[in-house]
């Protein structure tokens, strides 16, 4: 019996010496030392052995599972990093699965870019806060206690005097009391109406308002500042007509058109056979609205505009659902 193991362990180093990974000395350990394993079975075995052989066959066995165990140890530490090698079919030719950078969202680049386009003119980009006073979002504004803008039904009412802005022009009204004269200010942000949610509303949007105030500002200053935007935003061919509007806080005011970015003026469906396409609103400040933050009308006179950038946006790159902007699918966000 002796001898048996003697050639067992003999074929256990020469298996193990060419054993190639770690699983065939996985299935090598199995094998020998296993539950049923060649060296367990003779251990096994002793008790039907003669008693004067026991204890030489039982050291000749623990001798025989020892040196198997160690060998197989031995091997496996030698194969150190190999085992972490990559497996025999991986070529690191393949193209890799490629990663999907974040991005800004399109309502934000177009933002910035109106932004960007004021700041070229001399304006400064300031924000404010989205929960306002109704002081600061309608009275300050010039708003009559009855405006059909003030119902319920477009203003959300928080708790006590609070509100969410229905618009960003009560930052401008910040900057009057908070600052001297001349300004010239672009404030960016979101708004919210509580309207039903439509191709063209959405509950939340984004605007970006704008004033300028200095001494001797006049209309002719306000059309020539959103017709350069105008032909900065949607290209140089784009013409701009001013019609008369009403806003409470500015008069005389107006809506800005430029010629339709689709048709160039000829009429399609997007203008509505018209040949021009609405995009802002605009006009001179109140002088109510100047007086309420403690500027003299006879000695300061401003123009103001606002415009809604998903609006822009839509007409710029042909969008024709607002809720777009707002799904976030990848096939449409991937686009810009
Ligand atoms: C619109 C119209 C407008 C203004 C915003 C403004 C700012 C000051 C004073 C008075 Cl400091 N007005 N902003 C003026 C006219 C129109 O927005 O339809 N926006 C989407």
């Amino acid at each position: 019996m002796v001898n048996q193991l003697q050639d067992l362990v003999r074929e256990a180093e020469q298996a193990i010496e060419k054993a190639a990974g770690a699983k065939a000395l996985e299935d090598l350990r199995i094998k020998y030392l296993g539950k049923s394993g060649l060296v367990t079975e003779f251990l096994k075995g002793l008790n039907r052995l003669p008693e004067g052989e026991r204890p030489q066959a039982g050291k000749a066995c623990n001798e025989a599972k020892n040196r198997i165990g160690r060998l197989l140890d031995q091997k496996m530490e030698s194969l150190g990093d190999s085992l972490i090698a990559p497996p025999a079919d991986w070529d690191p030719t393949l193209p890799g699965r490629g990663l999907l950078p974040g991005k800004r969202h399109p309502l934000h680049s177009v933002q910035k870019e109106i932004c960007g386009i004021f700041s070229g003119f001399g304006f400064q980009v300031v924000q404010g806060p989205d929960i306002e006073t109704d002081y600061y979002n309608f009275q300050s504004l010039n708003f009559p206690a009855d405006h059909p803008a003030r119902d319920a039904h477009d203003t959300f009412y928080l708790d006590g005097d609070l509100l969410l802005r229905t618009h960003t022009t009560p930052v401008q009204i910040r900057v009057m009391e908070s600052y001297k004269p001349p300004f010239n200010v672009v404030a960016p942000g979101r708004v919210y109406r509580n309207e039903a949610v439509d191709a063209t509303h959405h509950h939340v949007f984004h605007q970006v308002d704008g004033f300028l105030v200095d001494r001797g500002v006049h209309f002719g200053h306000l059309k020539g500042i959103l017709d350069a935007f105008a032909k900065n935003f949607f290209g140089p061919k784009i013409g701009t007509r001013f019609r008369p509007s009403f806003f409470p806080f500015t008069e005389p005011s107006a809506e800005v058109d430029i010629s339709c970015v689709f048709c160039q003026g000829k009429g399609c469906r997007i203008c509505k056979q018209s040949g021009w396409v609405e995009i802002m609103g605009c006009g001179m400040i109140h002088p109510n609205v100047l007086a309420n933050c403690k500027l003299d009308p006879e000695e300061w006179t401003g123009f103001a505009f606002g415009m809604g950038v998903e609006r822009v946006a839509m007409f710029k790159y042909d969008i024709d659902d607002v809720r777009l902007f707002y799904q976030n699918d990848l096939r449409f966000l991937s686009q810009f």
